[in-house]
Protein backbone atom coordinates (compact mmCIF):
# COMPACT_ATOMS: atom_id res chain seq x y z
CA UNK A 1 0.00 0.00 0.00
CA UNK A 2 0.99 3.40 -0.49
CA UNK A 3 1.84 5.96 1.96
CA UNK A 4 1.12 10.18 1.96
CA UNK A 5 4.53 11.48 1.15
CA UNK A 6 5.90 13.79 3.35
CA UNK A 7 7.51 15.75 0.34
CA UNK A 8 5.22 16.69 -2.68
CA UNK A 9 5.94 13.87 -4.82
CA UNK A 10 4.10 13.84 -8.83
CA UNK A 11 2.82 11.96 -10.60
CA UNK A 12 1.39 11.17 -14.45
CA UNK A 13 -2.06 11.13 -13.61
CA UNK A 14 -3.98 11.17 -9.72
CA UNK A 15 -6.87 9.50 -9.38
CA UNK A 16 -9.60 9.98 -6.70
CA UNK A 17 -11.60 7.37 -5.18
CA UNK A 18 -10.81 3.68 -5.64
CA UNK A 19 -13.98 2.53 -6.34
CA UNK A 20 -15.11 0.51 -9.69
CA UNK A 21 -13.84 2.99 -11.99
CA UNK A 22 -10.89 3.93 -9.90
CA UNK A 23 -9.40 0.68 -9.30
CA UNK A 24 -9.64 -0.19 -13.28
CA UNK A 25 -8.86 3.76 -14.30
CA UNK A 26 -4.98 2.57 -12.28
CA UNK A 27 -5.14 -0.64 -14.39
CA UNK A 28 -5.31 1.34 -17.58
CA UNK A 29 -2.86 3.66 -16.35
CA UNK A 30 -0.45 1.03 -15.79
CA UNK A 31 -1.05 -0.41 -19.08
CA UNK A 32 0.48 2.82 -20.92
CA UNK A 33 3.22 3.13 -18.34
CA UNK A 34 2.30 5.98 -16.06
CA UNK A 35 3.00 6.97 -13.05
CA UNK A 36 -0.02 7.47 -11.15
CA UNK A 37 -1.62 7.08 -7.79
CA UNK A 38 -5.68 7.00 -6.12
CA UNK A 39 -6.38 9.01 -3.32
CA UNK A 40 -9.40 6.92 -1.55
CA UNK A 41 -10.99 8.34 1.80
CA UNK A 42 -11.99 4.77 2.87
CA UNK A 43 -9.41 2.54 4.78
CA UNK A 44 -10.19 -0.58 1.65
CA UNK A 45 -11.44 -0.31 -2.20
CA UNK A 46 -14.72 -0.60 -3.31
CA UNK A 47 -15.98 2.72 -2.87
CA UNK A 48 -19.82 2.15 -3.09
CA UNK A 49 -19.57 -1.44 -2.23
CA UNK A 50 -17.52 -0.10 0.79
CA UNK A 51 -19.33 2.82 2.20
CA UNK A 52 -22.69 1.34 1.45
CA UNK A 53 -22.40 -2.09 4.06
CA UNK A 54 -26.41 -1.59 5.73
CA UNK A 55 -27.99 -4.94 6.37
CA UNK A 56 -29.78 -6.08 2.68
CA UNK A 57 -27.74 -4.04 0.58
CA UNK A 58 -27.66 -6.03 -2.61
CA UNK A 59 -26.88 -5.00 -6.65
CA UNK A 60 -29.67 -4.43 -8.42
CA UNK A 61 -28.07 -5.77 -11.89
CA UNK A 62 -27.47 -9.17 -12.59
CA UNK A 63 -23.79 -9.86 -11.30
CA UNK A 64 -22.42 -11.44 -14.35
CA UNK A 65 -23.09 -8.01 -15.78
CA UNK A 66 -22.08 -6.00 -12.71
CA UNK A 67 -18.22 -6.69 -13.49
CA UNK A 68 -14.90 -6.05 -15.43
CA UNK A 69 -14.33 -7.32 -19.04
CA UNK A 70 -10.69 -6.95 -18.80
CA UNK A 71 -9.08 -9.96 -17.96
CA UNK A 72 -10.29 -13.10 -18.99
CA UNK A 73 -8.37 -14.73 -16.42
CA UNK A 74 -10.36 -12.93 -13.61
CA UNK A 75 -13.56 -13.78 -15.44
CA UNK A 76 -12.43 -17.68 -15.40
CA UNK A 77 -11.82 -17.34 -11.99
CA UNK A 78 -14.34 -15.75 -10.40
CA UNK A 79 -18.12 -17.33 -9.59
CA UNK A 80 -20.79 -15.75 -8.77
CA UNK A 81 -22.60 -17.31 -5.76
CA UNK A 82 -26.13 -16.07 -7.00
CA UNK A 83 -28.33 -13.89 -9.64
CA UNK A 84 -27.97 -10.64 -7.76
CA UNK A 85 -24.83 -10.30 -5.34
CA UNK A 86 -25.14 -9.30 -1.84
CA UNK A 87 -22.76 -6.51 -0.68
CA UNK A 88 -20.44 -8.16 0.96
CA UNK A 89 -20.08 -10.73 -2.16
CA UNK A 90 -19.54 -7.49 -4.71
CA UNK A 91 -16.75 -6.05 -1.94
CA UNK A 92 -14.88 -9.36 -1.92
CA UNK A 93 -14.73 -9.35 -5.44
CA UNK A 94 -14.10 -5.71 -5.83
CA UNK A 95 -11.00 -6.46 -3.40
CA UNK A 96 -9.98 -9.67 -5.31
CA UNK A 97 -9.52 -7.15 -8.14
CA UNK A 98 -7.06 -4.80 -6.23
CA UNK A 99 -4.77 -8.28 -5.26
CA UNK A 100 -4.85 -9.82 -8.15
CA UNK A 101 -3.55 -6.85 -10.28
CA UNK A 102 -1.75 -5.66 -7.23
CA UNK A 103 -3.35 -2.33 -7.11
CA UNK A 104 -2.61 -1.19 -3.79
CA UNK A 105 0.56 0.00 -3.51
CA UNK A 106 -0.42 2.62 -5.95
CA UNK A 107 -3.45 3.68 -3.44
CA UNK A 108 -3.64 5.86 -0.56
CA UNK A 109 -6.15 4.82 1.91
CA UNK A 110 -7.69 6.98 4.52
CA UNK A 111 -6.88 9.89 2.98
CA UNK A 112 -10.00 12.46 1.47
CA UNK A 113 -8.75 15.17 -1.01
CA UNK A 114 -10.65 17.86 -0.38
CA UNK A 115 -9.78 20.27 -3.17
CA UNK A 116 -7.52 20.39 -6.48
CA UNK A 117 -6.00 23.55 -8.26
CA UNK A 118 -4.74 23.67 -11.89
CA UNK A 119 -1.98 25.60 -12.14
CA UNK A 120 -1.86 27.31 -15.42
CA UNK A 121 1.60 28.30 -15.32
CA UNK A 122 2.91 25.03 -14.78
CA UNK A 123 -0.06 22.51 -16.85
CA UNK A 124 -0.49 20.78 -13.86
CA UNK A 125 -3.04 19.58 -11.29
CA UNK A 126 -1.93 20.07 -7.41
CA UNK A 127 -3.88 18.04 -5.03
CA UNK A 128 -4.68 18.42 -0.89
CA UNK A 129 -5.62 15.97 1.29
CA UNK A 130 -7.84 16.81 4.49
CA UNK A 131 -4.82 16.72 6.64
CA UNK A 132 -3.02 19.28 4.46
CA UNK A 133 -0.62 17.03 2.47
CA UNK A 134 -0.16 17.85 -1.60
CA UNK A 135 0.92 16.10 -4.69
CA UNK A 136 0.94 16.73 -8.08
CA UNK A 137 -0.06 15.58 -11.79
CA UNK A 138 -0.72 17.01 -15.17
CA UNK A 139 -3.98 14.54 -14.99
CA UNK A 140 -6.69 14.48 -12.92
CA UNK A 141 -9.56 11.72 -12.95
CA UNK A 142 -12.18 12.48 -10.59
CA UNK A 143 -13.37 8.74 -9.64
CA UNK A 144 -15.73 10.30 -7.47
CA UNK A 145 -18.58 8.06 -7.57
CA UNK A 146 -22.02 9.11 -8.63
CA UNK A 147 -24.05 7.84 -5.04
CA UNK A 148 -21.14 9.12 -2.64
CA UNK A 149 -22.29 11.87 -0.71
CA UNK A 150 -25.05 11.24 1.78
CA UNK A 151 -27.75 13.58 2.06
CA UNK A 152 -29.42 13.79 5.73
CA UNK A 153 -32.32 15.28 6.75
CA UNK A 154 -32.51 18.43 8.58
CA UNK A 155 -35.14 18.43 11.05
CA UNK A 156 -35.03 20.77 14.34
CA UNK A 157 -34.40 18.91 17.34
CA UNK A 158 -31.90 16.16 15.72
CA UNK A 159 -29.25 16.63 17.69
CA UNK A 160 -31.60 16.27 21.27
CA UNK A 161 -32.56 12.67 19.70
CA UNK A 162 -31.05 10.16 22.14
CA UNK A 163 -30.75 7.22 20.97
CA UNK A 164 -28.45 5.99 17.58
CA UNK A 165 -28.54 7.61 14.23
CA UNK A 166 -27.34 5.65 11.42
CA UNK A 167 -27.19 6.66 7.08
CA UNK A 168 -27.44 3.75 5.28
CA UNK A 169 -24.22 5.20 3.60
CA UNK A 170 -22.21 4.92 6.22
CA UNK A 171 -22.95 2.29 7.85
CA UNK A 172 -20.32 0.64 10.53
CA UNK A 173 -18.61 -2.39 10.09
CA UNK A 174 -19.44 -4.10 13.30
CA UNK A 175 -22.83 -5.58 12.97
CA UNK A 176 -25.70 -3.82 15.07
CA UNK A 177 -27.93 -5.76 17.06
CA UNK A 178 -31.85 -4.95 16.60
CA UNK A 179 -32.96 -7.42 18.86
CA UNK A 180 -36.07 -5.82 20.83
CA UNK A 181 -35.23 -2.32 19.88
CA UNK A 182 -37.62 0.31 18.28
CA UNK A 183 -36.43 1.38 15.04
CA UNK A 184 -37.57 4.22 12.75
CA UNK A 185 -36.45 4.25 9.05
CA UNK A 186 -37.06 7.53 7.24
CA UNK A 187 -36.95 6.85 3.34
CA UNK A 188 -38.03 4.27 0.69
CA UNK A 189 -36.50 4.13 -2.33
CA UNK A 190 -34.17 1.07 -3.64
CA UNK A 191 -31.85 1.34 -0.30
CA UNK A 192 -34.83 1.82 2.30
CA UNK A 193 -36.82 -1.18 0.75
CA UNK A 194 -34.09 -3.11 0.90
CA UNK A 195 -33.02 -2.37 4.75
CA UNK A 196 -36.33 -2.25 5.45
CA UNK A 197 -37.09 -5.92 4.31
CA UNK A 198 -34.37 -7.10 5.90
CA UNK A 199 -33.74 -5.97 9.36
CA UNK A 200 -38.20 -6.15 9.94
CA UNK A 201 -37.92 -9.67 11.17
CA UNK A 202 -35.67 -9.25 13.81
CA UNK A 203 -36.21 -5.45 15.55
CA UNK A 204 -38.78 -4.80 18.19
CA UNK A 205 -41.01 -2.57 16.55
CA UNK A 206 -40.34 -0.56 13.24
CA UNK A 207 -41.69 2.48 11.96
CA UNK A 208 -41.30 3.37 8.57
CA UNK A 209 -41.48 6.53 7.50
CA UNK A 210 -42.79 7.10 3.98
CA UNK A 211 -43.05 10.25 1.74
CA UNK A 212 -42.96 8.81 -1.77
CA UNK A 213 -43.96 5.20 -2.79
CA UNK A 214 -42.06 3.38 -4.75
CA UNK A 215 -42.61 1.23 -7.80
CA UNK A 216 -40.98 -2.36 -7.30
CA UNK A 217 -40.42 -5.40 -8.90
CA UNK A 218 -40.25 -8.61 -7.33
CA UNK A 219 -36.51 -10.13 -7.69
CA UNK A 220 -36.05 -13.41 -8.57
CA UNK A 221 -32.89 -14.18 -7.10
CA UNK A 222 -31.54 -17.78 -7.62
CA UNK A 223 -28.48 -19.41 -6.19
CA UNK A 224 -26.43 -20.80 -9.35
CA UNK A 225 -24.57 -23.87 -9.53
CA UNK A 226 -21.44 -24.81 -11.28
CA UNK A 227 -23.79 -25.83 -14.00
CA UNK A 228 -25.10 -21.99 -14.00
CA UNK A 229 -22.10 -20.51 -14.30
CA UNK A 230 -20.46 -22.80 -16.87
CA UNK A 231 -23.71 -21.65 -19.06
CA UNK A 232 -22.50 -18.05 -18.30
CA UNK A 233 -19.09 -18.61 -18.77
CA UNK A 234 -20.07 -19.05 -22.09
CA UNK A 235 -21.63 -16.31 -23.06
CA UNK A 236 -19.01 -13.99 -21.66
CA UNK A 237 -17.15 -13.32 -25.21
CA UNK A 238 -20.58 -11.95 -26.31
CA UNK A 239 -21.56 -10.48 -23.68
CA UNK A 240 -18.41 -7.92 -22.90
CA UNK A 241 -19.14 -6.45 -26.51
CA UNK A 242 -23.09 -6.71 -26.07
CA UNK A 243 -23.46 -4.39 -22.88
CA UNK A 244 -21.58 -1.71 -24.16
CA UNK A 245 -24.44 -1.61 -27.31
CA UNK A 246 -27.65 -1.73 -25.46
CA UNK A 247 -29.61 1.23 -24.31
CA UNK A 248 -29.18 0.58 -20.59
CA UNK A 249 -25.65 -1.43 -20.36
CA UNK A 250 -27.27 -4.56 -19.33
CA UNK A 251 -27.58 -7.54 -21.31
CA UNK A 252 -30.36 -6.91 -22.99
CA UNK A 253 -32.56 -4.36 -25.66
CA UNK A 254 -36.20 -2.82 -25.13
CA UNK A 255 -38.04 -4.74 -27.02
CA UNK A 256 -38.10 -3.65 -31.15
CA UNK A 257 -41.31 -3.64 -31.40
CA UNK A 258 -43.84 -0.41 -30.51
CA UNK A 259 -46.49 -0.48 -28.05
CA UNK A 260 -48.64 0.12 -29.87
CA UNK A 261 -47.96 -2.80 -32.30
CA UNK A 262 -49.43 -5.23 -30.11
CA UNK A 263 -53.16 -5.69 -28.57
CA UNK A 264 -53.94 -4.99 -25.37
CA UNK A 265 -54.04 -8.96 -24.30
CA UNK A 266 -50.84 -9.18 -25.92
CA UNK A 267 -48.77 -6.14 -24.39
CA UNK A 268 -50.67 -7.70 -20.93
CA UNK A 269 -48.51 -11.08 -21.58
CA UNK A 270 -45.71 -9.71 -22.69
CA UNK A 271 -45.75 -7.26 -19.78
CA UNK A 272 -46.14 -10.45 -17.85
CA UNK A 273 -43.61 -12.40 -19.06
CA UNK A 274 -41.15 -9.63 -18.34
CA UNK A 275 -42.19 -9.00 -14.72
CA UNK A 276 -41.32 -12.68 -13.93
CA UNK A 277 -37.79 -12.28 -15.12
CA UNK A 278 -37.52 -10.75 -11.77
CA UNK A 279 -35.29 -8.02 -12.79
CA UNK A 280 -34.88 -4.30 -14.29
CA UNK A 281 -35.62 -6.01 -17.34
CA UNK A 282 -39.39 -4.83 -16.85
CA UNK A 283 -38.35 -1.53 -16.70
CA UNK A 284 -35.60 -1.14 -19.45
CA UNK A 285 -35.84 -4.19 -21.43
CA UNK A 286 -40.12 -3.52 -22.24
CA UNK A 287 -41.50 -1.28 -24.74
CA UNK A 288 -39.14 2.01 -24.67
CA UNK A 289 -42.42 4.08 -24.86
CA UNK A 290 -42.66 3.51 -21.15
CA UNK A 291 -40.14 6.17 -20.88
CA UNK A 292 -41.85 8.34 -23.40
CA UNK A 293 -45.56 8.13 -24.08
CA UNK A 294 -47.98 9.29 -21.53
CA UNK A 295 -50.82 6.62 -22.37
CA UNK A 296 -48.16 3.61 -22.60
CA UNK A 297 -46.66 4.42 -19.07
CA UNK A 298 -49.99 4.94 -18.14
CA UNK A 299 -50.93 0.92 -18.89
CA UNK A 300 -47.62 0.15 -17.48
CA UNK A 301 -47.98 1.76 -14.75
CA UNK A 302 -51.41 0.65 -13.47
CA UNK A 303 -50.07 -3.11 -14.43
CA UNK A 304 -47.27 -2.68 -11.37
CA UNK A 305 -50.01 -1.15 -9.21
CA UNK A 306 -52.75 -3.99 -9.36
CA UNK A 307 -49.35 -6.26 -8.40
CA UNK A 308 -48.71 -3.86 -5.57
CA UNK A 309 -52.35 -4.13 -4.30
CA UNK A 310 -52.75 -7.58 -4.45
CA UNK A 311 -49.55 -7.99 -2.12
CA UNK A 312 -51.67 -6.27 0.74
CA UNK A 313 -55.20 -7.28 2.47
CA UNK A 314 -55.28 -3.87 4.77
CA UNK A 315 -57.06 -1.29 1.77
CA UNK A 316 -55.85 1.73 3.81
CA UNK A 317 -52.09 0.25 3.66
CA UNK A 318 -52.42 -0.76 0.04
CA UNK A 319 -53.49 2.81 -0.86
CA UNK A 320 -50.54 4.42 1.04
CA UNK A 321 -47.97 2.37 -0.48
CA UNK A 322 -49.08 2.52 -4.21
CA UNK A 323 -47.36 5.22 -6.36
CA UNK A 324 -49.90 6.99 -8.15
CA UNK A 325 -49.06 10.75 -8.69
CA UNK A 326 -46.02 9.65 -10.84
CA UNK A 327 -45.58 7.33 -13.89
CA UNK A 328 -43.67 4.08 -13.45
CA UNK A 329 -40.08 4.45 -13.93
CA UNK A 330 -39.66 8.30 -13.86
CA UNK A 331 -37.72 7.30 -10.49
CA UNK A 332 -35.08 3.99 -9.68
CA UNK A 333 -37.45 1.07 -9.98
CA UNK A 334 -36.38 -0.76 -6.83
CA UNK A 335 -35.63 -4.74 -6.37
CA UNK A 336 -37.84 -6.31 -3.47
CA UNK A 337 -38.48 -9.54 -1.56
CA UNK A 338 -41.51 -9.97 0.78
CA UNK A 339 -41.44 -6.31 1.06
CA UNK A 340 -44.94 -5.84 1.23
CA UNK A 341 -45.85 -8.78 3.41
CA UNK A 342 -43.48 -6.67 6.49
CA UNK A 343 -46.02 -4.59 6.88
CA UNK A 344 -48.38 -7.17 8.07
CA UNK A 345 -46.62 -9.41 9.98
CA UNK A 346 -47.53 -7.05 12.93
CA UNK A 347 -44.53 -5.17 14.15
CA UNK A 348 -44.35 -2.63 11.19
CA UNK A 349 -46.45 0.45 11.50
CA UNK A 350 -46.33 2.78 8.06
CA UNK A 351 -46.02 6.78 8.64
CA UNK A 352 -47.34 8.59 5.62
CA UNK A 353 -45.25 11.77 5.69
CA UNK A 354 -48.08 13.57 3.45
CA UNK A 355 -50.54 12.83 6.36
CA UNK A 356 -48.63 13.20 9.04
CA UNK A 357 -45.36 15.28 8.33
CA UNK A 358 -42.49 15.37 11.05
CA UNK A 359 -42.53 17.67 12.94
CA UNK A 360 -39.27 17.25 14.99
CA UNK A 361 -36.96 14.78 16.61
CA UNK A 362 -37.30 14.66 20.48
CA UNK A 363 -35.08 12.68 22.97
CA UNK A 364 -36.93 9.76 22.74
CA UNK A 365 -37.93 9.46 18.99
CA UNK A 366 -39.63 11.72 16.13
CA UNK A 367 -42.72 13.74 16.71
CA UNK A 368 -45.28 14.08 13.51
CA UNK A 369 -48.52 15.80 13.76
CA UNK A 370 -49.92 12.85 15.21
CA UNK A 371 -47.67 12.61 17.91
CA UNK A 372 -44.59 10.67 19.20
CA UNK A 373 -43.70 7.86 18.18
CA UNK A 374 -40.70 6.20 20.41
CA UNK A 375 -37.32 5.11 18.83
CA UNK A 376 -34.34 3.82 19.94
CA UNK A 377 -32.44 3.71 16.65
CA UNK A 378 -33.13 5.86 13.64
CA UNK A 379 -31.87 4.75 9.96
CA UNK A 380 -31.45 7.61 7.44
CA UNK A 381 -32.14 5.81 4.03
CA UNK A 382 -32.62 8.87 2.56
CA UNK A 383 -30.31 9.06 -0.33
CA UNK A 384 -27.25 10.85 -2.16
CA UNK A 385 -26.46 14.42 -3.63
CA UNK A 386 -26.06 12.69 -6.85
CA UNK A 387 -23.53 12.89 -9.63
CA UNK A 388 -22.57 16.37 -8.74
CA UNK A 389 -22.23 16.20 -4.93
CA UNK A 390 -18.81 14.76 -4.88
CA UNK A 391 -17.81 17.41 -6.96
CA UNK A 392 -19.29 20.13 -5.98
CA UNK A 393 -18.10 20.01 -2.72
CA UNK A 394 -14.54 20.17 -3.03
CA UNK A 395 -12.18 23.03 -3.57
CA UNK A 396 -11.47 21.87 -7.20
CA UNK A 397 -10.70 24.78 -9.09
CA UNK A 398 -9.62 25.37 -13.02
CA UNK A 399 -8.15 27.82 -15.29
CA UNK A 400 -8.36 31.42 -13.33
CA UNK A 401 -8.65 29.79 -10.23
CA UNK A 402 -12.60 29.63 -10.98
CA UNK A 403 -14.33 27.19 -8.97
CA UNK A 404 -16.33 24.30 -10.48
CA UNK A 405 -18.76 24.64 -8.00
CA UNK A 406 -19.50 28.22 -8.87
CA UNK A 407 -19.24 27.66 -12.49
CA UNK A 408 -22.06 24.86 -12.06
CA UNK A 409 -24.29 27.07 -9.83
CA UNK A 410 -25.55 28.85 -13.03
CA UNK A 411 -25.58 25.68 -15.00
CA UNK A 412 -24.21 22.30 -15.13
CA UNK A 413 -22.13 22.50 -18.02
CA UNK A 414 -19.94 19.11 -19.19
CA UNK A 415 -18.79 17.91 -22.42
CA UNK A 416 -19.69 14.13 -23.07
CA UNK A 417 -20.48 13.87 -19.30
CA UNK A 418 -16.36 13.45 -18.75
CA UNK A 419 -14.68 16.54 -18.89
CA UNK A 420 -15.68 20.43 -18.08
CA UNK A 421 -14.42 23.70 -20.24
CA UNK A 422 -12.24 25.56 -17.81
CA UNK A 423 -10.10 22.92 -16.73
CA UNK A 424 -7.54 21.28 -18.46
CA UNK A 425 -6.34 17.90 -17.85
CA UNK A 426 -9.70 16.85 -15.75
CA UNK A 427 -11.80 13.84 -16.23
CA UNK A 428 -15.03 12.59 -14.39
CA UNK A 429 -16.59 9.25 -14.38
CA UNK A 430 -20.15 8.99 -13.35
CA UNK A 431 -20.44 12.65 -13.23
CA UNK A 432 -23.59 14.28 -14.65
CA UNK A 433 -24.78 14.24 -18.18
CA UNK A 434 -23.21 10.98 -18.22
CA UNK A 435 -25.63 7.52 -18.64
CA UNK A 436 -23.35 6.37 -15.55
CA UNK A 437 -24.73 9.37 -13.52
CA UNK A 438 -27.96 7.07 -13.22
CA UNK A 439 -29.37 5.47 -16.93
CA UNK A 440 -26.79 2.42 -16.70
CA UNK A 441 -25.34 -0.08 -15.11
CA UNK A 442 -22.77 1.15 -13.75
CA UNK A 443 -19.60 -1.37 -14.56
CA UNK A 444 -20.28 -1.40 -18.32
CA UNK A 445 -20.40 2.63 -18.54
CA UNK A 446 -17.68 3.09 -16.02
CA UNK A 447 -15.04 0.70 -17.91
CA UNK A 448 -16.24 2.46 -21.23
CA UNK A 449 -15.55 6.15 -19.70
CA UNK A 450 -12.11 4.96 -18.37
CA UNK A 451 -11.38 3.31 -21.70
CA UNK A 452 -11.86 6.48 -23.20
CA UNK A 453 -10.45 9.25 -20.79
CA UNK A 454 -7.11 6.18 -21.14
CA UNK A 455 -7.31 6.95 -24.89
CA UNK A 456 -7.58 10.59 -24.81
CA UNK A 457 -4.73 11.06 -22.19
CA UNK A 458 -2.55 8.78 -24.59
CA UNK A 459 -3.44 10.61 -27.66
CA UNK A 460 -2.55 14.19 -26.02
CA UNK A 461 1.30 12.33 -24.98
CA UNK A 462 1.46 11.14 -28.43
CA UNK A 463 0.60 14.14 -29.41
CA UNK A 464 3.51 15.88 -27.33
CA UNK A 465 0.87 18.40 -26.49
CA UNK A 466 0.62 19.14 -22.74
CA UNK A 467 -3.55 19.29 -22.32
CA UNK A 468 -6.59 19.22 -23.54
CA UNK A 469 -10.23 21.27 -22.91
CA UNK A 470 -13.29 21.37 -24.45
CA UNK A 471 -14.03 24.56 -25.51
CA UNK A 472 -17.21 26.34 -24.30
CA UNK A 473 -18.78 25.50 -27.77
CA UNK A 474 -18.68 21.83 -27.31
CA UNK A 475 -19.67 22.41 -23.86
CA UNK A 476 -22.81 23.90 -25.24
CA UNK A 477 -23.68 21.17 -27.70
CA UNK A 478 -23.12 18.73 -25.34
CA UNK A 479 -26.00 20.34 -22.66
CA UNK A 480 -28.20 20.90 -25.67
CA UNK A 481 -28.35 17.87 -27.03
CA UNK A 482 -28.88 16.25 -23.39
CA UNK A 483 -31.80 18.44 -22.55
CA UNK A 484 -33.23 17.93 -26.20
CA UNK A 485 -33.12 13.82 -25.32
CA UNK A 486 -34.47 14.53 -21.74
CA UNK A 487 -37.27 16.46 -23.32
CA UNK A 488 -38.26 13.86 -25.49
CA UNK A 489 -38.76 11.20 -22.41
CA UNK A 490 -41.55 11.81 -19.01
CA UNK A 491 -38.53 11.56 -16.53
CA UNK A 492 -37.51 15.15 -15.69
CA UNK A 493 -41.37 15.64 -15.10
CA UNK A 494 -41.30 13.80 -12.14
CA UNK A 495 -39.72 15.33 -9.09
CA UNK A 496 -36.57 12.78 -7.86
CA UNK A 497 -32.45 12.64 -7.46
CA UNK A 498 -32.64 12.08 -11.08
CA UNK A 499 -33.91 15.47 -11.55
CA UNK A 500 -31.64 17.10 -8.89
CA UNK A 501 -35.09 17.65 -6.70
CA UNK A 502 -34.09 16.07 -3.18
CA UNK A 503 -31.08 18.62 -2.46
CA UNK A 504 -32.18 22.12 -1.77
CA UNK A 505 -30.79 24.50 -4.03
CA UNK A 506 -29.32 22.04 -6.58
CA UNK A 507 -30.27 22.60 -10.19
CA UNK A 508 -33.08 21.38 -11.47
CA UNK A 509 -32.24 19.41 -14.82
CA UNK A 510 -31.73 15.48 -15.54
CA UNK A 511 -28.88 14.69 -13.93
CA UNK A 512 -28.10 12.01 -16.50
CA UNK A 513 -28.07 11.18 -20.46
CA UNK A 514 -30.69 9.33 -21.55
CA UNK A 515 -29.81 8.84 -25.16
CA UNK A 516 -28.92 5.31 -23.91
CA UNK A 517 -25.58 3.61 -23.61
CA UNK A 518 -24.95 2.84 -27.01
CA UNK A 519 -25.58 5.69 -28.56
CA UNK A 520 -23.43 7.47 -25.98
CA UNK A 521 -20.51 5.30 -26.53
CA UNK A 522 -20.93 5.73 -30.36
CA UNK A 523 -20.97 9.42 -29.69
CA UNK A 524 -17.91 9.36 -27.42
CA UNK A 525 -16.10 6.96 -29.95
CA UNK A 526 -16.66 9.83 -33.04
CA UNK A 527 -14.90 12.13 -30.60
CA UNK A 528 -12.43 10.08 -30.01
CA UNK A 529 -11.95 9.25 -34.49
CA UNK A 530 -12.51 12.85 -34.95
CA UNK A 531 -9.34 13.42 -33.10
CA UNK A 532 -11.30 15.65 -30.44
CA UNK A 533 -12.16 18.38 -32.50
CA UNK A 534 -14.14 19.99 -29.89
CA UNK A 535 -11.11 20.39 -27.76
CA UNK A 536 -8.07 22.81 -27.45
CA UNK A 537 -5.05 20.92 -27.42
CA UNK A 538 -2.14 22.82 -25.99
P1 LIG B 1 -33.34 7.75 -2.94
O1 LIG B 1 -33.82 6.97 -4.09
O2 LIG B 1 -33.02 9.18 -3.15
O3 LIG B 1 -34.43 7.58 -1.79
C1 LIG B 1 -34.38 8.38 -0.63
C2 LIG B 1 -35.64 8.19 0.15
O4 LIG B 1 -35.57 9.01 1.32
C3 LIG B 1 -36.88 8.63 -0.61
O5 LIG B 1 -37.95 7.79 -0.25
C4 LIG B 1 -37.10 10.05 -0.08
O6 LIG B 1 -38.41 10.52 -0.18
C5 LIG B 1 -36.70 9.88 1.36
N1 LIG B 1 -36.32 11.13 2.00
C6 LIG B 1 -35.25 11.88 1.71
N2 LIG B 1 -35.21 12.96 2.50
C7 LIG B 1 -36.28 12.88 3.31
C8 LIG B 1 -36.81 13.70 4.33
N3 LIG B 1 -36.21 14.82 4.67
N4 LIG B 1 -37.95 13.31 4.93
C9 LIG B 1 -38.56 12.17 4.56
N5 LIG B 1 -38.13 11.35 3.60
C10 LIG B 1 -37.01 11.71 2.98
O7 LIG B 1 -32.03 7.10 -2.31
P2 LIG B 1 -31.66 5.55 -2.17
O8 LIG B 1 -30.45 5.51 -1.30
O9 LIG B 1 -32.82 4.75 -1.80
O10 LIG B 1 -31.27 5.14 -3.62
C11 LIG B 1 -30.27 5.86 -4.34
C12 LIG B 1 -29.68 4.96 -5.36
O11 LIG B 1 -28.75 4.08 -4.73
C13 LIG B 1 -30.63 4.04 -6.02
O12 LIG B 1 -31.32 4.65 -7.03
C14 LIG B 1 -29.76 2.92 -6.47
O13 LIG B 1 -29.17 3.25 -7.71
C15 LIG B 1 -28.73 2.84 -5.41
P3 LIG B 1 -38.85 11.34 -1.52
O14 LIG B 1 -38.76 10.33 -2.59
O15 LIG B 1 -37.82 12.43 -1.68
O16 LIG B 1 -40.19 11.84 -1.25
Amino acid sequence: MATAASTQEHFDTIVVGAGISGLYQLYKLRELGLKARIYEAGSNVGGVWYWNRYPGARCDSVGYTYQYWFSDELLSEWNWSERFPAQPETERYLNRVADKFDLRKDIVFNTRIEGAHFDEANGVWTVTTADGAKATAQFLVMATGGLSVPTNPTFPGQEGFKGTVFHTARWPKEPINFKGKRVGVIGTGATGIQVIQTIAPSVGHMTVFQRTPSYTIPIRNPKYTDQDRAAIRERYPELKHFVHETFSGFDFNPDPRSFYDLSPEERERFLQALWEDGSLKFWVGGFLEALTDKAANDEISEFVRKRIRARLKNPELAKKLTPTDYAFGTRRVPLENRYYEIYEQGNVDLVDLLETPIIRFVENGIETSAGVIELDIIVNATGFDAATGALTRLDLRGREGRLLRDVWSKGIHTWLGMTVHGFPNMFMTMAPMSPAAAFCNVPTCSQQQVDWITDCIKYVRDQGKQSIEPTADADDGWVRHHNEVANQTLVPKTRSWYTGANVEGKQQSLIAYIGGVGTYRNLCNNAKEGQYKDCVLA
